[in-house]
C-alpha cells in the first residue's frame, strides 16, 4: 500500500512542503485544473506538474480526476471527439509516468452534500448529507453550493444539461459507459495506465439524475463490461458506505485485484440516506476502518490509498473536506493500522 494525499495544485492552501512532512506519505494525487473539460491535457503541462511534485520529494502517480465531458455520459453525436481526446490525454499521462487515473460517471454533479460546515459536538465542522434537504433543493438555483460541482457551467448550460438528462435512463447510462470503456480501456491497456472509476457519492440518484456505480451488483456489472485489470476501481469507503447494505470489507474481498486506488473515509449514518462525515477513527463513525484495512491487507493490496475528506479542526480555513490537519491525522491512523497488520500478519477475517 502506498499512502498519498490529494493536492489541488498551486492554488491549494495546503503546500507540498507540508504534505512532505506527514510521516509515510509517498506522494500526492492531483490533476491539471486549467484545461476545459473535454480537451486534451498536453504532455508538457503534465510533466511540469510531475516535476514540481518530484522536486518537493514526493511522487505523482495517480491522477484524480480526468473529468468526463457530459456528451460522453449523454451519448451524443459529439462523444467520439471527446473520447478521442480522453485517449490522447491517457497517452500523455503515461509518457509522464502516471500509473492510475481516477474518474467518475456521475451525470452533471459529482459528490453532493447538503452542508459544508456542519458543527459536530466537538466544535469541528464537517460535510453532511441530509436527504430531506437535498430533496427540497433546486439544483438550478444560484445559491445552491455543492462541493463537487463544476461551477464553470453557466446557469443556462446547467438548465440545458438537466433537460437533456430527462431522456436518459439508467440503462442508457450503462450503454454510454460501455461505449466509453470499449475504446478507452483499449488505449489504457496499450499505454499501461490503470483506469479506476470512483463510485457515485452518495450511491443513489440525486436531483432525479441516474446513478449506476452504487453497490456490489452494479460494480460487478461494471467490471464485466470490459474484463481487464486496466478497467478497475477507486473504492471509496465513505461513498459506498452511505448505503448500509454495502459491506465495504466484502467489496474489498470480492474486487481486490481490480482496486487500484483506495479512498479511506469514515461516515456516521444519522438516518436513512443521511450521514455526516466523521473523523477517520472507527468509533467516530459507522465504518470499521480496521476491518476494511484488514480486507485490503489480506487481498495483498499494493495500490495507492489516501485519507479522504477531513473535518475542519484547530481553526483551519480551507477547501471543504480537504484541509491539512484532519486528513493528516487520518493518514497517521491508517498508516498505524497498516503497520500493525504488516507486523502481525493480518490474520484471517
Ligand atoms: C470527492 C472526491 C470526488 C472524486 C471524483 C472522482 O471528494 O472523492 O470528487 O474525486 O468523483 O472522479
Amino acid at each position: 500500500m502506498k499512502m498519498t494525499f490529494r493536492w489541488y495544485g498551486a492554488d491549494d492552501p495546503v503546500t507540498l512542503e507540508q504534505i512532505r512532512q506527514i510521516p509515510g506519505m509517498t506522494g500526492v494525487v492531483s490533476a491539471i485544473y486549467d484545461v476545459p473539460v473535454g480537451e486534451v491535457w498536453e504532455y508538457d503541462k503534465i510533466q511540469k506538474l510531475v516535476d514540481e511534485v518530484k522536486n518537493a520529494g514526493l511522487e505523482l502517480k495517480v491522477i484524480e480526476s480526468v473529468p468526463m465531458h457530459e456528451d460522453i455520459k449523454l451519448g451524443t453525436g459529439d462523444r467520439d471527439k471527446y473520447i478521442e481526446a480522453y485517449c490522447k490525454t491517457l497517452e500523455n499521462l503515461s509518457r509522464a509516468g502516471i500509473e492510475v487515473v481516477c474518474y467518475n460517471f456521475m451525470p452533471v454533479f459529482d459528490w453532493t452534500r447538503s452542508s459544508l460546515d456542519h458543527v459536530l459536538p466537538d466544535g469541528s465542522t464537517a460535510l453532511i448529507y441530509e436527504q430531506s434537504v437535498i430533496e427540497k433543493a433546486d439544483p438550478s438555483s444560484e445559491d445552491l453550493s455543492l462541493p463537487g460541482w463544476d461551477s464553470s457551467y453557466t446557469r443556462g448550460e446547467l438548465m440545458s444539461l438537466l433537460e437533456q438528462y430527462k431522456n436518459i435512463t439508467e440503462e442508457d447510462l450503462w450503454a454510454n459507459l460501455e461505449y466509453f470503456l470499449k475504446q478507452v480501456i483499449k488505449t489504457a491497456e496499450e499505454v499501461k495506465v490503470k483506469m479506476a472509476i470512483h463510485p457515485d457519492d452518495p450511491p443513489w440518484s440525486v436531483f432525479g439524475l441516474p446513478r449506476i456505480i452504487t453497490g456490489k451488483a452494479n460494480i460487478k456489472r461494471f467490471l464485466s463490461l470490459y474484463d481487464s485489470v486496466y478497467n478497475g476501481l477507486t473504492l471509496c469507503s465513505g461513498s459506498l458506505g452511505a448505503n448500509p447494505q454495502n459491506d465495504i470489507e466484502e467489496l474489498v474481498r470480492e474486487f481486490g485485484n481490480r482496486i487500484h486506488f483506495a479512498h479511506m473515509r469514515n461516515i456516521k449514518l444519522i438516518s436513512d440516506k443521511s450521514f455526516e462525515e466523521s473523523a477517520h477513527y472507527s468509533p467516530c463513525g459507522s465504518l470499521d476502518m480496521v476491518k476494511i484495512l484488514k480486507a485490503y491487507y489480506n487481498s495483498g493490496f499494493d495500490g495507492y490509498m489516501r485519507p479522504d475528506h477531513g473535518r475542519m479542526i484547530w481553526g483551519e480555513n480551507g477547501r471543504a473536506g480537504y484541509g491539512l490537519y484532519d486528513r493528516a491525522l487520518g493518514s497517521q491512523y491508517l498508516i498505524g493500522i497498516w503497520e500493525t497488520l504488516e507486523k502481525t500478519g493480518g490474520k484471517q477475517q
